[in-house]
């Protein structure tokens, strides 16, 4: 993707280009590493600016203030809304959001992700750098045998929104480097998607997606009441995302199954995800079914990795419409995409 600075949102596209936002900020907010704070640097000194000229204190504060804003180093953990948006104008990158309901393996097939490329390339693909080595080595530590619990275990992603995005940079052993942006939000916020149809805190990450990872629980496929529902949920939450205004058309979907390890081989499983898969490809285009393991094995990672760097399928260009046509058009915004000749037919068309 060719994600430029300072971006515009989907509401406010002027062209309603089929590109992704490259803004994970929401537009008040400004941490100082966007543009619009770069903006604001090289603006006329304001009153602050005027009183530092003339007191030696408040110019030496205001010096300082500045040098921390220039020489503001990354903390390690995950990227806030502003960080993201920084990589995203510095580099471009693939933006991955990751959706599930609570416990539904999020943090640890990200953790798993990493642990992969920190072992060696994948698909060709080798770690060369991430502004959030924190983050993900604690992620890691919890995920693994090595953090000394009889059974490893991830905690809870906090719900706060703050720290949403963990960054990767790969190279390939062709010369060429990537970056992906991962998000790691709390499955309490997929709640809202679930019940009320509403992206919530998901809009932002939703707009800039590249790429859409909706996972389902393994631990909840076991038995057949299990599968039952969690699959209605799976689809309830599919069809909020993909019929939501936020994500751009071709986004490539991927349902993920987690935790294979545990419900690889129940009964009816395979025809169940067969069936879903079928009914997910007739509201998506592209989808893709994979089945995962990030533990004890890391099955099927590899494969969703690569899959993610795989260069997005050409989105639809949008047709430009003459300024005579958009006005008629605009006249019928609600039946948008049925035949002026059946409106006319039905009576429905005003002249
Ligand atoms: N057996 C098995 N357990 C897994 C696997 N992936 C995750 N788990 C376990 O499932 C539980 C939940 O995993 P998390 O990664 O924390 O789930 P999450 O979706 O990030 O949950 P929230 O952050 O609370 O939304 C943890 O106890 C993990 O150890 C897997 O592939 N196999
Ligand atoms: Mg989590």
């Amino acid at each position: 993707m060719t994600a430029g600075p300072g971006g515009t949102t989907v509401g406010e596209d002027p062209d309603d280009t089929a590109e992704p936002d490259d803004t994970l900020a929401d537009e008040e907010q400004d941490g100082g590493h966007t543009d619009k704070g770069k903006a604001a640097e090289g603006a006329p000194a304001g009153p602050a600016e005027r009183g530092a000229a003339a007191d030696p204190a408040a110019r030496g504060r205001h010096r300082l203030q500045q040098s921390e804003r220039s020489h503001s180093v990354p903390s390690g953990e995950a990227l806030t809304p502003q960080e993201a948006t920084a990589v995203l104008g510095a580099h471009g990158a693939e933006v991955v959001v990751v959706v599930g309901e609570v416990d539904a393996g999020k943090t640890t097939l990200l953790a798993a992700v990493y642990e992969r490329l920190a072992a060696g390339p994948v698909a060709g693909w080798a770690f060369a750098a991430s502004e959030s080595l924190l983050g993900f080595e604690a992620r890691a530590h919890f995920a693994s045998a090595a953090s000394g619990l009889s059974e490893p275990d991830t905690p809870r992603t906090s719900r706060s929104t703050e720290r949403v995005a963990l960054h990767l940079a790969v190279r390939h052993a062709n010369g060429q480097q990537r970056h992906l942006l991962l998000s790691d939000v709390s499955g309490e916020h997929a709640k809202g998607l679930l019940k009320y149809n509403q992206p919530g805190d998901y809009a932002p990450l939703l707009r800039s997606a590249t790429h859409v990872l909706l996972l389902i629980d393994g631990a909840r496929l076991v038995t057949t009441r299990g599968q039952n529902v969690a699959l209605a949920d799976a689809r309830t939450l599919l069809r909020a995302v993909a019929e939501g205004p936020d994500l751009r058309p071709a986004t490539p979907l991927d349902i993920v199954v987690t935790k294979w390890d545990r419900c690889g081989g129940a009964d009816g499983l395979d025809d169940e995800l067969d069936d879903l898969l079928a009914w997910a490809a007739g509201i998506w285009q592209p989808v893709t079914l994979r089945r995962t393991a990030a533990r004890p094995s890391g099955e099927g990672l590899d494969e969703l990795f690569a899959a993610l760097l795989v260069p997005a399928p050409a989105r639809p260009v949008p047709v430009p419409l003459l300024p005579q046509s958009r006005r008629r058009l605009h006249g019928f915004v609600a039946n948008d995409g049925v035949p002026a000749k059946f409106l006319a037919a039905a009576g429905a068309v005003q002249r």
